[in-house]
């Protein structure tokens, strides 16, 4: 689990932090009264915090991993109150925290730990009791709801319900328009109850935010990236500005092929429908690998086929991942790892399947919870979770409040980095496909295959929490959630859905709106990895083009990579950047250097169209 919003997926962002019991003198923590609030006193108050963060942060992973791993209306009860005593504590401790505010002399390490305070969850609360606990009433429903959700052909016939895995089966599977259709629409029923629940979500986190010396709960998101949230908002907007060429020349010759298949049936305005694209949020298009193979028969990166036939289970899955990890001279993971983890849906209870990675108890308990199955998608999911473990393992030597990603970007990108050296050359020397031979045409093929993940993301990314900056500031109101949501899916991915009303909660379908994880770490993560492979791939002493490289097994690559890791969150990203990478700026050149074969391809092919989307 998380211990901060700038975690990963955990429930626990939404409920991050230490869970804290027996405390009675938090209103006036640190017993500061105005004659004893200097340098010294602050840094005993740190040290408090630190410690009080550790001694109570165990139960409340315990309480969502129980949530997580067995949803039911107990386990949501259990976890709604450790993670209310969690933000109780926050409450009492940041107020008690201002009067250090300003203190003269305060040492750098004690002054970004309370700037950080305000920053561990998600979802601040207010400080009315009653508030707070409806607010945590609230996150655990909501989570529960996604968790469990089916779509029942037939409401009284049990038999006839699937849940996500089986309807995305179909859309990954299955090319049939209507087929598409309706698991699309299906999955986009389980929704609609949570949007009262989410205005009120609103409402509360916004108070809770303004609590903290924040205009609303979007503002308070944009303010843990060392840079005022303005700032931020606008660096975000420089990077989407440096990538969106390629998105478009990807979306047009995709759309070209699209047409092609299904005829009249696209709609006349540009857009893509979101049913087609083979994934249910249409942030993935790996499964359209098939109908834009520039090069049918060059290469063979059927990796979904190679998983299947080599017989490996989930455990086997993920040693093969972390031997990856070792290889570049980390540490193997505990016994308990593979003890504790939740690698393969249950089939006696519900569970939420969407992927995390935890870590329960900053001293070695780490664990993933996900639902494998034998496929391509899962197998780079591991390697993404382990991302996380490793990241876990590296910082739990620094004080609390430091064990965190420099940004929740860097977070999400870890594993991702490692993903791009999953090269072919690398899939044939672990024996999963034949080894192919390096030419132009094979290129375009790899290079087409990963687009249609990593550059087809970047537009969602983006819109996710353009939509919830929007909700939170109170942009987008109540009554026009759907239609805000659809108005941006169309700005920046250029997707449509047909026929959405407001009876329809659209964004609650994705797992981190009901889960409360800020979306936007994903989108910089999108960028930084390609930033972290090209530093690794310099350090590992690679030459030749950047998307030829995997650093698998270099300890040079290994012992820069671990060190980034190692600082956590203890000075400002930029800082952590430049050691790794010789600049403190994101940028997206590294993206697209990478690129830029596939870009030159895609340009050729689309002259002529009729590119873009009205
Ligand atoms: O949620 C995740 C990870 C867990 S942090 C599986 N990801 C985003 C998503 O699935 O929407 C990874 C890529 C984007
Ligand atoms: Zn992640």
């Amino acid at each position: 689990m998380t211990r901060t919003l700038l975690l990963p997926a955990l429930i626990a962002v939404a409920l991050s932090g230490p869970a804290q019991s027996g405390s009675a003198d938090a209103g006036n923590r640190g017993g500061a009264s105005a004659k004893s609030v200097d340098a010294a006193a602050a840094r005993d108050f740190v040290a408090r915090i630190n410690d009080e963060y550790r001694a109570s942060y165990p139960e409340l992973s315990s309480a969502q991993w129980i949530a997580s791993t067995y949803i039911n209306g107990d386990s949501q009860l259990v976890a709604a109150k450790a993670n209310e005593r969690n933000l109780a504590w926050l409450n009492q401790t940041n107020e008690a925290a201002k009067v250090f505010a300003s203190v003269p002399g305060i040492d750098a390490a004690s002054a970004r730990t309370l700037g950080l305070l305000k920053l561990q969850t998600a979802m601040p609360a207010p400080s009315d009791a009653a508030r707070r606990s409806e607010l945590a009433a609230i996150a655990a429903r909501m989570e529960a709801l996604y968790g469990s959700g089916k779509h029942c052909g037939d409401p009284g016939n049990e038999a006839t319900c699937r849940d996500l895995g089986e309807l995305s089966d179909v859309l990954y599977k299955d090319r049939d328009w209507d087929a598409q259709l309706d698991a699309w629409r299906g999955w986009h029923t389980i929704s609609r109850p949570m949007r009262r629940d989410y205005v009120r979500f609103v409402e509360l986190v916004n108070e809770g935010s303004r609590e903290l010396g924040f205009a609303n709960g979007g503002e308070m998101w944009r303010a843990g990236y060392d840079m005022s949230p303005a700032e931020f908002e606008a660096e975000t907007d420089r990077l989407w500005d440096q990538v969106k060429p390629l998105y478009e020349s990807l979306h047009c010759h995709v759309r070209h092929a699209l047409g092609t298949r299904y005829g009249d049936r696209m709609p006349e305005d540009g857009t893509i429908p979101a049913h087609v694209t083979g994934n249910m949020w249409a942030q993935d298009w790996s499964a359209l690998y098939p109908l834009v193979e520039p090069y049918p028969g060059v290469t063979s990166l059927d990796v979904d086929a190679a998983i299947e036939a080599s017989g490996m289970d989930a455990t086997a899955m993920t040693r093969r991942a972390e031997d990856f990890y070792t290889s570049l001279g980390m540490p193997a993971l505990p016994a308990s790892f593979y003890q504790r983890s939740q690698f393969t849906k249950p089939a006696d209870r519900e569970v939420v399947c969407h992927a995390s990675a935890w870590d329960m108890d900053m001293q070695g308990d780490v664990r993933i919870k996900m639902c494998i199955k034998p496929n391509e998608e899962e197998f780079r999911t591991i390697y993404h979770e382990l991302g996380h473990i490793y990241y876990y393992l590296a910082y739990n030597a620094l004080p609390p409040l430091f064990q965190n990603g420099a940004h929740d970007g860097f977070h999400e990108a870890i594993g991702d980095t490692v993903m791009l050296s999953l090269t072919p050359s690398y899939l044939s020397s672990i024996g999963l496909v034949p080894a192919a031979a390096e030419n132009p045409q094979a290129t375009l093929n790899e290079q087409m295959k990963l687009a249609l993940e990593k550059v087809v993301f970047l537009p969602f990314g983006k819109l996710i929490d353009q939509w919830r900056w929007a909700v939170f500031d109170g942009r987008i109101k109540p009554e026009r959630y759907n239609d805000g949501w659809w108005q941006l899916r169309r700005q920046y991915q250029g997707i449509s859905a047909e026929g959405r009303t407001e009876e329809d909660f659209d964004p609650g379908a994705k797992y981190h709106v009901p889960g409360n994880t800020p979306y936007t770490r994903y989108f910089l993560a999108h960028i930084l990895q390609f930033q972290f492979h090209k530093a690794l791939c310099d350090a590992a002493g690679h030459t030749g083009p950047l998307h030829t490289c995997s650093v698998y097994g270099n300890k040079a690559a290994g012992e820069k990579f671990w060190a980034m890791l190692q600082r956590g969150n203890s000075q400002p990203w930029q800082l952590t950047l430049r050691e790794l990478t010789g600049t403190g700026q994101m940028d997206a050149s590294a993206i697209l250097d990478y690129f830029a074969p596939l870009k030159t391809w895609l340009d050729e092919q689309n002259a002529g169209r009729d590119c873009g989307w009205r």
